[in-house]
């Protein structure tokens, strides 16, 4: 039996279409899960949307829509983004469906047994756009005069009946949690924000609301809907059937919950005392990731700079615009993008680097020995030195993407594609092949082998680019996974080769209309 590995992105709101954030989240925790994949492992992968609250209903209500058909239109546009983005999740959750319905009724229930929710008011201050509770001292008035919360959003004040939930009585469950768990939170930044934050001292948490219903009604009490975050956060229970805990999807319980480092909180201080609270198992890890900055100015609709993950899909490609984000930002920080950055990396990186060495060395089989790959002779320490560089490369990758960082498995694989760039060129086979045909073979082989071990390590990032280049190698699909890596799947001299094309184009820009 394989091991399960269970991962999900963040479940985005939908009150607007999916912008390039939504999408880098997307595109990572996607590599990740082809990674695992490939590598043994039974991998679920679950990504979707979250419909309910406050925010859904004003914007909505902006657009003369009510929530659910706004909530309709743009999962819709999610889900399309999921095909545009190439992701391989095996569900797509939306809040709004009955099987959520009833997991987080009995999320609810079970926490209400254990004595953690109580009836009372509440009277505080409110983020509609974070979705959140802030205590005063969280927030400030600024030169406008308008109150803001901790991350830059407008609050209002809020007092009405409410639910609590007892988080003041998991503080020192949550600080034992870190503890034993160090790497239950990552990056460090992240844990250590948050180890400040529970030791600090925690409040009980309002979870219902009785100003608006959309949302799912309190058991046993239908004029109060639950508070968005409990509704949120229990999809990922959801979605492995809870509260079917003996169910057949349920063994891929604990996940790795893969979000950005605004909703650090909701995952890591509500998510686990809910859980606690309700009996249910902890997640295995919480991993925050940066935030994306058009050439460093936040994206949002006011400033206009918002280019969405489509416009960008259709100018660079799919492939190119995955290996961007995932190579140039590193897995955890904040990043920029630009149309020059994207085109630097494009060139450089794939067309150059990569797409060159594979055409010149795959077109050098085709012309001179009739697409046939050669059989290796002897090797050269330089042939060795290559080739154990390449078979290195999966122990470094795997202790990479066990962490999430996914840029360093690929500044690891670029760094011998550019050691093999300069085997290529210090061996000169074009020169050799002149007065020794089979050194010009081995040369070759040697090349094709390194490619083979590249192109099955970076499929989890640009997985049609290196089917291509698999394909090339007339690699049979049996023989991509990671137990193919190193010796065991060195490629066959004798192997007719089809004809060699192009995999990276360069971006050559339009040239502007006369
Ligand atoms: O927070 N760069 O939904 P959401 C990178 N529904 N990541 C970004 C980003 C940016 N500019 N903007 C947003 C929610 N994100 C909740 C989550 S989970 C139980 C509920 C990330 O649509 C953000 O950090 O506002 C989050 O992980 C995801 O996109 C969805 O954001």
């Amino acid at each position: 039996m394989k091991p399960t590995f269970y991962i999900t992105t963040a479940i985005s709101y939908p009150n607007g279409a999916p912008h390039i954030g939504h999408a880098y989240e997307a595109m990572a925790t996607d590599a990740i899960a082809r990674f695992m994949r490939l590598d043994g492992r039974d991998v679920r992968f679950l990504t979707g949307t979250d419909e309910h609250g406050i925010k859904m209903l004003q914007t909505a209500r902006r657009e003369g829509l009510t929530a659910r058909e706004l909530a309709d239109r743009n999962a819709a546009l999610f889900q399309e983004m999921a095909g545009l983005l190439g992701l391989s999740n095996d569900d797509f959750i939306r809040t709004t469906e009955p099987r959520h319905h009833r997991a987080v009724q009995a999320i609810w229930e079970a926490m209400k047994a254990n004595g953690d929710i109580y009836l009372d008011s509440y009277a505080g201050w409110y983020s509609v756009r974070d979705e959140a509770f802030y205590q005063e001292g969280e927030t400030e008035v600024r030169a406008d005069g308008v109150r803001y919360g901790p991350q830059g959003t407008p609050v209002e004040w809020v007092e009405e009946e409410s639910y609590f939930f007892r988080l003041s009585a998991f503080q020192d469950r949550l600080l034992a949690l870190y503890d034993a768990q160090p790497d239950f939170i990552g990056p460090d930044e992240r844990r250590n924000e948050v180890v400040s934050f529970v030791k600090s001292g925690l409040k009980d948490l309002s979870i219902s609301r009785t100003t608006f219903d959309w949302g799912i009604p309190v058991p046993g009490d239908p004029r109060h809907v639950m508070y968005v975050w409990v509704d949120a956060l229990t999809n990922y229970i959801t979605a492995l059937g809870y509260p079917d805990v003996e169910g057949d999807l349920y063994r891929y319980w604990p996940a790795i919950h893969v979000i950005g480092k605004d909703i650090v909180r909701f995952h890591t201080v509500y998510w686990p005392a809910f859980l606690m609270s309700a009996g249910v198992p902890l997640p295995k890890r919480v991993y925050a990731h940066g935030f994306l900055f058009n050439r460093g100015e936040k994206m949002s609709k006011s400033v206009g700079n918002v280019v969405g993950p489509r416009e960008l899909v259709e100018a660079y490609g799919l492939d190119p615009v995955r290996y961007f984000f995932l190579r140039e930002v590193p897995f955890g920080s904040d990043g920029n993008y630009s149309h020059e950055a994207i085109v630097a990396r494009m060139n450089a990186d794939l067309a150059n680097d990569l797409g060159n060495l594979a055409q010149r060395s795959l077109s050098m089989i085709a012309k001179n020995l009739g697409g046939v790959l050669p059989t290796p002779a002897d090797l050269s320490d330089a042939d060795r030195e290559i080739l154990a560089a390449a078979d290195a490369l999966y122990a470094t990758c795997r202790d990479a993407m066990e962490s999430q960082q996914i840029h360093q498995a690929l500044n690891a694989i670029w760094a011998v594609v550019a050691d093999a760039n300069r085997y290529f060129a210090a061996e000169a086979p074009w020169a050799v092949r002149k007065t020794d045909e089979i050194r010009f073979g081995t040369i070759l082989w040697v090349t094709a082998e390194v490619l083979r071990s590249i192109a099955i390590l970076v499929q989890p990032v640009m997985p049609a680019s290196m089917a291509k280049l698999l394909d090339l190698l007339a690699v049979p699909d049996t023989a991509r996974g990671f137990d193919a890596l190193g010796r065991s799947g060195r490629l066959a001299g004798g192997t007719v080769l089809p004809a060699p094309v192009g995999i990276f184009p360069r971006h050559v820009e339009a040239k502007p209309e006369e």
